[in-house]
């Protein structure tokens, strides 16, 4: 059976969660965390890599003990080191860790003092009241965790996009291999780009749909088939990830297409502009009396209804429906267009590749530059450059573009807005660059007029070019800190400065209405890959596709301009000269 990164990341993240359970040492619990992102956030399969004689320690934050230990669980599916953990503490520990207020300690104490060891004995004990007389954790406590295991119930589990990617991309080229199939393809909030994926919904057109079926069902991964039939079949992959196959007749592929990609509330409003024409859509085609009028290819059936075709990543019923009746739909910003990258890091602080190495990785893919953004000196986890580093790096990048063909090195740097608004390194050094990328890294936790305010300032600084992921969240993990977007866009708009769209699948920061609300306000987006390896340049399709969701066009993004065209918008943002 295939390993996916996804599924080595979530070996990672137990051990990490056992360790910290049992108050290891932390840096050694950072370690499994940074790898588990590491594998999460990669474009390639690590499996694949190993297979090929790669050298895995290439990696951001993979070292030689955990290419070993991903090599283990590539072969055997886990590690004998997690076995070991695993008996000494119930695996389903790691769960109550999920819980917002329940840390290590706490999820300790409630295992040796009560006994508990899952959600359901976490809530009788609570309901029980027998988690108030625990040492440290009082009646607040207790009310806090029954509202949160309330929430949790009602919460499903969702895959973030790129980890569904991994999935959804072997799994179609399997599917592919059916006899007698025409198209095989992701419908569903996966064509839409969604930040995240409660199911993976594949449309399949052939002339019988049974041994497409039988094919599906014994893929190497299948867990449990929970319904297999000649036009429908539903399994869940070991994973836990729920994949729906349909197949359909070719002459109805446009019709299923569109009826699959939803979302719900855009068909929705598709399906009241059909009935006002008495026309009937479903997933066969598009119907009068019982006549097939269209349905064959997608545009056909927004044709039927009088539309133009609507890109899957605007079908969310948030306007697009009207601005296609008024023949204003946005023609989305694409992967190809973008013509650089305005935020990466190398070996100088936390990313894994010399300079020479990403400059040749972005020229593989197409991009004019590439802009170097090393973390400043507050940020001592990454090794954050202190004035005299970022003068070496900067006549490092000199003479690499003296050398350099294809591509242009900018001088950069990602560095930290600090509490009070003010930034990291003098303006004199940031005087040096070709564009400052600012960031918040610490004080999340300030109120929403303080925070807003704080990041205001950073802006109005002389020099600041981009905020980099604006909202700081991480999805599943870490909440957005509290600020006034719509404050911050209409500030970015006055300082004549650029926000990000950080392509990080982790983080997708800006949000697609965020990017929307830029938009309209009439702020530059730059869709930046925040590489910190060569690989990670693999990541700004996402970036992309959350543009897209965003309304975005090629004329709203920063770094689809040409290398000649974006250094005098980066200049315009220089309050001093
Ligand atoms: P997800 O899976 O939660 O990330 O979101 P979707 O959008 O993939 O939703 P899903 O898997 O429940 O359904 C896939 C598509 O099928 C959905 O976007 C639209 C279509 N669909 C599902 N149920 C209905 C329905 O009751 N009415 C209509 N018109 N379309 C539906
Ligand atoms: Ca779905
Ligand atoms: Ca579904």
């Amino acid at each position: 059976m295939p390993v996916h990164n996804a599924d080595i990341a979530a070996v990672f993240e137990e051990f990490a969660d056992l360790l910290d359970i049992e108050g290891s040492n932390p840096f050694r619990i950072r370690a499994y965390r940074n790898a588990a992102r590491t594998l999460r956030d990669l474009p390639r399969d690590v499996a694949v890599m190993l297979a090929k004689g790669e050298d895995l320690t290439e990696l951001p934050a993979i070292g030689e003990d955990l290419a070993a230990k991903i090599k283990e669980i590539v072969e055997t599916g886990t590690a004998a080191a997690l076995e070991e953990h695993r008996k000494a503490l119930p695996a389903t520990l790691t769960e109550l860790l999920r819980i917002p207020g329940l840390g290590p300690k706490r999820v300790k104490a409630l295992y040796h003092e009560l006994g508990v060891r899952t959600l359901d004995q976490l809530r009788k004990a609570a309901q029980d009241g027998r988690v108030k007389a625990l040492d440290g954790f009082g009646e607040k406590t207790e009310r806090h965790i029954l509202d949160q295991l309330k929430e949790r119930t009602s919460k499903e589990t969702r895959f973030p996009l790129a980890t569904a990617t991994q999935y959804a991309e072997s799994l179609l080229a399997y599917l592919k291999e059916s006899p007698g199939v025409d198209h095989v393809v992701a419908a569903g909030s996966y064509r839409r780009a969604s930040e995240t994926i409660g199911d993976l919904d594949i449309l399949v057109t052939a002339a019988s749909g049974s041994p497409v079926m039988d094919r599906f069902v014994s893929y190497p991964e299948v867990e449990e088939v929970l319904a297999h039939g000649a036009t429908k079949s539903s399994v869940r992959v070991a994973c836990k990830l729920q994949v729906d196959v349909r197949v359909v007749p070719d002459e109805s592929y446009g019709a299923a297409l569109q009826y699959f990609t939803g979302s719900k509330a855009h068909n929705v409003a598709i399906r009241q502009l059909a009935q006002q024409r008495r026309l009937k859509i479903n997933e066969y085609g598009v119907f009068k009396g019982d006549q097939s009028v269209a349905g064959a290819t997608e545009e056909s059936v927004y044709a039927a209804v009088g539309l133009p075709w609507i890109p899957p990543e605007l079908r969310e019923n948030r306007g697009e429906i009207e601005a296609a009746q008024a023949g204003l739909l946005p023609r989305l910003v694409q992967v190809a267009d973008l013509k650089g990258d305005l935020h990466s890091h190398t070996k100088a602080t936390d990313g894994r590749n010399s300079m020479k190495e990403m400059a040749a990785a972005a020229r593989e893919r197409g991009l004019e530059y590439l802009a170097i953004t090393d973390h400043s000196r507050r940020l001592t986890m990454a090794k954050g450059l202190d004035p005299k580093r970022l003068f070496e790096q900067i006549e490092e990048i000199d003479r690499l573009n003296a050398t350099l063909s294809g591509i242009m090195l900018l001088k950069g740097i990602e560095v930290d807005i600090l509490e009070d608004g003010s930034l990291d390194l003098p303006d004199e050094d940031l005087s040096r660059l070709d564009l400052v990328v600012g960031a918040v890294h610490s004080h999340f936790r300030l109120s929403r007029q303080k925070q807003t305010e704080r990041i205001m300032r950073a802006m109005d600084r002389p020099y600041f070019t981009i905020l980099a992921h604006p909202t700081g969240r991480l999805i599943d993990e870490r909440a957005p800190y509290d600020v006034d977007m719509p404050r911050l866009i209409r500030h970015a708009r006055e300082r004549g400065c650029f926000l990000e769209v950080n392509a990080q699948p982790v983080r997708l920061d800006l949000t697609d209405r965020d990017c929307q609300m830029a938009k309209e306000a009439g702020v530059m987006l730059s869709i930046n890959s925040d590489a910190h390896s060569t690989l990670d340049l693999g990541n700004l399709r996402y970036g992309v596709g959350q543009g897209r969701r965003g309304w975005l066009e090629k004329k709203n993004v920063l770094n689809a301009r040409s290398l000649q065209a974006l250094l005098p918008l980066l200049k315009s943002t220089r309050l001093r000269t």
